[in-house]
């Protein structure tokens, strides 16, 4: 069991949270939360209509169709800086037709991305959420939807175009702080079991990579009494972590596909603008 921790979340909802802190994002920033939890923000039946929609519109392949030629643990909808960012012509055009598509994507829905970015603007009092951009205007995709077949993990690791990707010739790169913003559409469930994202309560620096690299974070994390928190996400739940919190999900089993909304946030105490991106 890992240790008993005070480590705790900012919840349930964003009249709660900011009476009792007026800048979680900040409080985010430093460490002292491994999360903020917004209950129920999207409905559970829009979360089912939408991935309906996405399985008759052949954006998703249904995890029953055994004998599909297609065996990709995971699935992506939109367009991710992480996966083309070494083309940015290409990464900048790919996003140009996701912004096109999710503009009838969610028609008939409530818009899950705006969802999404209004409860962060709400958040974040007296600053402006926008999709990130470049200098010549031209925007990142809004967010992307991640549909994660049966098998999938993410093994410790940190997200950051700062400090892992070095994204020098991209705007994000400016930001101090990288947070991700994750609305649960479906939860992968095997029985009672569901797997959920642990955080860690350790901010990466360079001297925690070496057990990152070679398998040795639990280890490491045991050793030193690190307390985490894990986030019990129900399907239109929605929640931001700092990104630089070492962060792992357990292999997923179950026959329904872990599905997401997904976003990355930059961040900067003194910055106006938070960028949203994917
Ligand atoms: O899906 C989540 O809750 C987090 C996934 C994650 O860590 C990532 O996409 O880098
Ligand atoms: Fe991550």
């Amino acid at each position: 069991m890992p240790p008993q921790t005070t480590w705790l979340p900012a919840e349930p909802d964003i009249a709660t949270i900011l009476a009792q802190d007026p800048d979680p994002l900040g409080a985010l920033a430093r460490g002292e939360t491994p999360a903020i939890v917004l209950r129920q923000v999207y409905a559970p039946d829009q979360c089912q209509g939408l991935l309906r929609r996405f399985r008759n519109w052949g954006l998703m392949r249904d995890p029953i169709a055994l004998n599909s030629a297609d065996q990709r643990k995971r699935i992506d909808i939109g367009t991710s800086l992480g996966n083309r960012g070494h083309d940015k012509e290409g990464f900048l055009e790919h996003a140009q037709a996701t912004h096109e598509l999710f503009a009838h994507l969610f028609d008939g829905f409530v818009d899950p991305v705006r969802t999404l970015y209004a409860a962060l603007q709400a958040l974040a009092p007296g600053k402006s959420v926008t999709t990130a951009y470049e200098p010549d205007g031209r925007r990142y995709g809004p967010a992307i939807f991640r549909i994660h077949y049966e098998q999938h993990s993410y093994p410790p690791h940190i997200d950051s175009v700062k400090l892992r990707e070095q994204r020098t010739d991209y705007a994000v790169y400016r930001f101090e702080h990288q947070f991700a913003g994750i609305l649960c559409l479906q939860n992968a469930r095997h029985g009672e079991r569901s797997a959920q994202t642990i955080i860690h309560q350790c901010l990466w620096t360079p001297e925690i990579q070496p057990y990152i690299a070679d398998g040795a974070f639990h280890d490491f994390a045991r050793e030193a009494g690190m307390g985490q928190f894990r986030v019990e996400l129900a399907p239109g739940d929605l929640y931001f972590f700092n990104t630089r919190c070492i962060h792992e999900i357990p292999p997923l089993d179950g026959d329904d596909p872990r599905s997401v909304l997904a976003v990355f946030i930059g961040y900067s105490p003194d910055d106006g603008e938070i960028f949203v991106w994917a």
